[in-house]
């Protein structure tokens, strides 16, 4: 991910809006894009404007160090940057339909780690799927790897961000509603069968290999 710093510029999407028809539709992906992380982007900054003393820090460095920072700033960056931080992830992490990466088992060395801690690739997906389902309210599951470089599950709530706990994340499903509702209602489960349709196995590939190395 590039690293930014204040003033930070909303996130270009990496494809168009209807590129992952039919799993993800294009009105979700335009309000989920122009709207939410969009508030999540000029949230942040109009919070870290009176706080020049920042505006060199990267996304990564305050969401790592949020106890450090003043009081007043500390909830902005938690549910603002972390709304910045995840959405990012979760945007790179989906490939348009009909593209190399899109929908993959993974490969490399993330590809082999699956295969030896879930036993395959349904496995694994049958898990995330389980794990997904359970996160209560509003919040994320991740693949992430922790400092020994092994995968974990990682449920979390609201826009906390799993950098701030010191995991290294792989790939993640947004779990708000605002993620799937127009399309899937309350179904849930059906999005997350979509998710994994046009899962970006290259990027989640990329950063395990950042992970350990
Ligand atoms: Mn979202």
């Amino acid at each position: 991910m590039k690293k930014q710093t204040y003033e930070f510029k909303l996130f270009k999407l990496p494809y168009a809006f209807n590129a992952l028809e039919p799993h993800i539709d294009a009105l979700t992906m335009e309000l989920h894009h122009d709207r939410h992380l969009k508030a999540y982007t000029d949230k942040l900054n109009a919070a870290l404007k009176p706080f020049p003393e920042y505006h060199n820090w990267t996304l990564e460095r305050l969401l790592c160090n949020i106890n450090t920072l003043p009081v007043k700033l500390r909830n902005d960056v938690r549910n603002n940057g972390g709304g910045v931080y995840n959405h990012i992830y979760y945007f790179t992490g989906l490939a348009p339909v009909g593209t190399d990466n899109a929908g993959l088992p993974f490969g490399g060395a993330l590809g082999e780690k699956i295969d030896l801690n879930f036993g395959g690739w349904d496995k694994f997906k049958e898990r995330f799927k389980t794990s997904a389902l359970e996160v209560f309210g509003s919040g994320y599951l991740w693949l992430v790897a922790d400092r020994r470089g092994h995968l974990k599950m990682l449920q979390t709530a609201n826009q906390d961000s799993p950098i701030t706990r010191g995991f290294c994340p792989i790939i993640t499903i947004d779990l708000w509603e605002h993620a799937y509702y127009l399309k899937h209602y309350n179904d849930r489960a059906s999005y997350i069968d979509d998710w994994f349709a046009v899962l970006n196995s290259d990027f989640a590939e990329t950063n395990y290999d950042c992970c350990i190395g």
